[in-house]
């Protein structure tokens, strides 16, 4: 493929809903795209899916801009490329800027779904028709309004429920959800709010039959999980802590996890998602497709994504009509949950669910062009 030229953009875009991660709640989260136009007249859209301030990772919105209009995209346009290996070799020496590489790569994958004339999911070998999805729910101002947030889930079709917890909200809503919905798939995620001077709290979470604790200790760490796994019969399942093959390789090596929440701009690519989840799956690590708030069209690629076989578990993704007042697919086409909780995935070439081009050309609120 020839890439003629690359633009960057930043679309301004407003939750439904305000979300807590990590102690910080959020409400506005632009998108960052990447567009590649080839020489033959195809256009592809990538999405970053970084968070507006740097408390899930050290990235973020203004990072991933940055470090795309700075060092990656203006050592793409005008150039040719024959695979994605030789993609990532353009930018393999920035240390890091997952979230920035992300967009670049995705708008990679789309071109070439879109010159093969095959579906996204095709391109990278994937094999299931359609995904199962759970939802994600907010850390709510009290236990009684997050049971109605979780009936409502369950009411839409959503068997596995994904709660956030934090220190002074954790036992009591895992007490209060197991009393009122018995024994449904339910997990946590700590968003990294733990440390192991906790562990009297995960041993009683341990009595709950939890389908995973997420990501309880620090970002950056993986002994200290490797250690509380040992002390624990629940699952951990790592998010922040995975950047790479090689955390995960070392993660699964010392014990530190049973599963590994995938999401594609924390690792810095598909390429990279694919080779992470053939081989914790080999390893029989359980394996599914995070979320981050990306519009429709990051949504669209992990739905697609979760077509691999070795993703086994649930992945986070609501659709495309949960989190946004206007979404960046088309209103008539948004991607859709059904009563059974699954995604079906278009077969037509590329994402397969159409772009609302109009709606981001009306909502750029920062735009770059390469060559300039
Ligand atoms: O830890 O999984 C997380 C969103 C932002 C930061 C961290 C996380 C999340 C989610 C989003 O849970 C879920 C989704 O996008 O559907
Ligand atoms: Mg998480």
């Amino acid at each position: 493929m020839k890439i003629s030229r690359a633009e960057l953009l930043r679309i301004g875009l407003t939750m439904k809903h305000s979300f807590e991660v990590s102690s910080k709640r959020f409400q506005e989260k632009d998108a960052v795209l990447v567009r590649l136009y080839t020489s033959e007249g195809i256009i592809g859209y990538g999405e970053s899916g970084a968070l507006p301030s740097p408390f899930y990772s050290p990235e973020y919105i203004d990072s991933a801009y940055q470090v795309l209009a700075q060092y990656i995209l203006p050592d793409i346009a005008n150039r040719s490329f024959a695979s994605v290996e030789e993609l990532e070799q353009t930018y393999a020496w920035i240390k890091g800027h997952h979230f920035a590489k992300i967009a670049v790569e995705g708008a990679f994958w789309h071109v070439v779904s879109q010159e093969r004339q095959v579906p996204l999911h095709q391109v990278w070998g994937g094999t299931l028709p359609r995904v199962e999805v759970g939802n994600s729910l907010s850390i709510e101002p009290t236990v009684d309004i997050l049971l109605g947030k979780v009936e409502v889930a369950l009411a839409q079709g959503f068997r596995r429920i994904k709660i956030k917890i934090k220190p002074g909200f954790d036992l009591e809503p895992v007490i209060a959800i197991r009393e009122r919905f018995g024994d449904i798939s339910l997990m946590v995620d700590a968003n990294s709010g733990y440390s192991l001077k906790d562990i009297a709290l995960f041993r009683e979470l341990d009595r709950f039959s939890l389908l995973m604790i997420e990501q309880p200790l620090e970002h950056d760490d993986i002994i200290d999980h490797a250690e509380l796994q040992r002390q624990i019969t629940t699952p951990i399942c790592l998010d922040e802590s995975i950047l790479s093959y090689d955390d995960a390789r070392k993660a699964i090596a010392i014990g530190a996890c049973k599963i590994i929440n995938i999401k594609p701009p924390r690792v810095g690519g598909f390429a990279a998602s694919k080779r992470i989840a053939e081989y914790a799956r080999s390893l029989n690590i359980g394996i599914w497709c995070g979320g981050m708030f990306e519009s429709g069209i990051g949504k669209a690629f992990n739905a697609h994504l979760c077509s691999l076989p070795a993703f086994n578990l649930p992945a986070d993704n609501s659709g495309s009509r949960s989190y946004y007042e206007h979404d960046l697919l088309a209103d008539d086409h948004p991607i859709e949950i059904d009563q059974d909780a699954y995604i079906t995935l278009p077969q037509a070439p590329g994402l397969g669910w159409p772009i609302d081009t109009a709606f981001i050309e009306q909502h750029i609120t920062a735009k770059a062009k390469f060559p300039a």
